[in-house]
């Protein structure tokens, strides 16, 4: 019986935790800022820029905004790597962008891949941030610039952001995450991605008592 409601209670006031995709093409700074992310929310210092190797896993990093826990996947960005994004955007409550904005050259790439992602179901409803990062240095374009630059279509029905940052310095590190957590709360991909979680999750608690399972259901639909 303890187990019983220890569950419930959990499903009931456990804070989500969120899952935010950190995607771009290669070198465009995805590992770099997530160590930033990490020295800025956990005091830990960062790794030197020069000892962050190209990724080919997957590179995980775990932070607590006020109430919200933050979960970061970043993943490689090489070509060959790229068909591998798609098996993490069902779990994913929003998607980091990140462009090199130092680069012009590689901006088509860039452009493409994000349409690509964007074209993809498993992501329909999840935040989009695009960061155009490396603003430490003088040749950098500006946000403004590459969203004219990109000219995304089929944006209109997506909550998304450009933001200017650099994960050298840290700017503009704090405004994207309290982006992030405030969209993701009121997401309603986020009320999906809760929903499925806790039908899993109830389905353990009631394992065996089919019939208080769908009266629990029902209060946590109705009520
Ligand atoms: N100047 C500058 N260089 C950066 C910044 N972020 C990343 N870099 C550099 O860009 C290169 C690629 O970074 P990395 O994080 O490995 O990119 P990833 O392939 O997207 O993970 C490295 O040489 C980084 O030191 C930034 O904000 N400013
Ligand atoms: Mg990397």
């Amino acid at each position: 019986m303890f187990s019983l409601f220890y569950g419930l209670w959990k499903y009931l006031f456990t804070k989500t935790e969120f899952h935010v995709l950190i995607l771009g093409i290669d070198k465009a700074g995805k590992t770099t800022l997530l160590e930033k992310l990490k020295s800025v929310y956990l005091n830990m210092e960062s790794l030197p820029h020069d000892r962050i190797v190209p990724t080919v896993g997957l590179n995980i990093g775990r932070i607590k905004v006020s109430n919200s826990k933050l979960v970061f996947w970043d993943l490689g960005g090489q070509p060959g790597l790229r068909s591998i994004w798609e098996k993490y955007y069902e779990e994913a409550h929003a998607i980091v962008f990140v462009i090199d904005a130092s680069s012009p050259l590689r901006f088509e790439d860039a452009k493409s891949a994000l349409e690509k992602v964007l074209r993809h179901e498993d992501l329909q409803g999840a935040p989009l941030l695009i960061l155009a990062n490396k603003q430490d240095l003088s040749e950098a374009t500006s946000a403004e610039e590459l969203a004219r630059y990109l000219d995304l279509k089929k944006l209109d029905e997506r909550v998304y952001m450009f933001e200017a940052v650099s994960a050298y310095d840290g700017l503009g590190i704090k405004e994207s995450v309290e982006w992030l957590v405030e969209v993701m709360e009121r997401s309603k991909r986020t009320e999906t991605l809760r929903a499925r979680a806790g039908e899993a999750g109830l389905h353990g608690i009631f394992k065996g008592n089919e019939a208080l399972h769908w009266k629990w259901k029902w209060i946590l639909v109705t009520g």
